[in-house]
């Protein structure tokens, strides 16, 4: 696969994720924070980097921020630690979290509540009564702003009211005691215009495969897993260590689309006269890694950083 069709394709797909709304956007977001105290960035723990917002400090600049690493039962947890070391020696709080299942809600909650006692103690200080947060979840598309939003309503989906005069209405929801959260996640667009980070969406799911090669994405990732997850295509494929010794060649990528189609035979994903369905062998195994069945995988690591 050269690289100039590859840069082809993502302009291409730049061009559905950068239209006039994204600015409009944009201006929304920066209007809602005007009444927003702690902003909650949400990423995906697998792709810590891939998955952030490039634009993010400008839009949040004073804001006090939360990360949240999300999707943390999809990444290496050994990783996935690194990464919260890595944000607290630079001062951020940022927790682990599976909105799935509901794991960090609770500290979610508890690192709000510290925020807000500062923030109370330093309004007092100025002769101030200040008596509630509001907090907005911020993320790129896919990486679980609604699920966390319904975890931290939990049970208390009260609505706390709505601003008259406002042409979009807010709706406010009662977290806890002083916390109120606003109920529409900020959208935010990725740095997809990098082909690594466009790439790093894709297996994870954020940018939709119907604008992307689904058999070329498949072959990129089926290379990383090659190279550093072994271990993991030979145990979901059941591949033998006979069978992997026969895919070697001089040619690296063609090592690599040895196992596609070793995978596809395994799979079934067979055409007529035994020649396998390349984008059905692709589409298991994005699938496989987008569900976890392939193990607990961190593309984007802090050392590597
Ligand atoms: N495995 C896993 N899936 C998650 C997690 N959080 C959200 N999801 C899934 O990711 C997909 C997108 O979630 P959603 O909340 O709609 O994302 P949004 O587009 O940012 O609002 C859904 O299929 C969720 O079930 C998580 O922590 N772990
Ligand atoms: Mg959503």
């Amino acid at each position: 696969m050269n690289k100039m069709s590859n840069e082809k394709s993502y302009a291409s797909t730049s061009i559905n994720w950068y239209p006039g709304h994204m600015l409009k956007t944009k201006k929304q977001i920066i209007d809602d924070l005007k009444l927003i105290d702690i902003v909650i960035e949400i990423l995906d723990a697998r792709i810590p980097i891939s998955s952030k917002n490039p634009d993010m400090q400008k839009i949040i600049a004073n804001k006090k921020r939360i990360v949240v690493l999300n999707k943390s039962d999809l990444a290496e947890d050994f990783e996935t630690k690194k990464w919260i070391e890595y944000y607290k020696k630079n001062n951020i709080p940022a927790i682990i979290a599976d909105s799935n299942l509901g794991k960090g809600i609770k500290e979610i909650l508890s690192t709000i509540e510290k925020i807000m006692q500062q923030d109370i103690q330093k309004a007092a200080e100025k002769g101030r009564v200040k008596r509630n947060i509001r907090i907005m979840v911020l993320g790129i598309p896919n990486v679980g702003k609604s699920s966390l939003i319904n975890r931290l309503c939990n049970k208390k989906s009260a609505v706390v009211g709505n601003r008259p005069g406002v042409t979009k209405q807010k709706q406010w929801v009662r977290i806890s005691n002083n916390v109120e959260l606003l109920d529409t996640p900020g959208v935010l667009w990725p740095k997809f215009e990098d082909e690594k980070v466009a790439l790093n969406l894709s297996y994870t799911g954020s940018i939709k495969d119907e604008v992307l090669q689904t058999v070329e994405i498949s072959f990129n990732l089926l290379t990383i897993l090659y190279n550093k997850y072994k271990k993991n295509l030979l145990e979901r494929y059941k591949i033998t260590e006979d069978e992997l010794e026969n895919i070697k060649s001089e040619d690296k990528s063609e090592e690599v689309y040895n196992l596609l189609k070793i995978i596809g035979k395994k799979r079934g994903a067979v055409i007529s006269g035994g020649e396998i369905d390349e984008e059905k062998t692709a589409n298991i195994l994005l699938n496989d890694f987008r569900s976890g069945k392939l193990g607990k995988i961190t593309l984007e690591k802090v050392n590597e950083k």
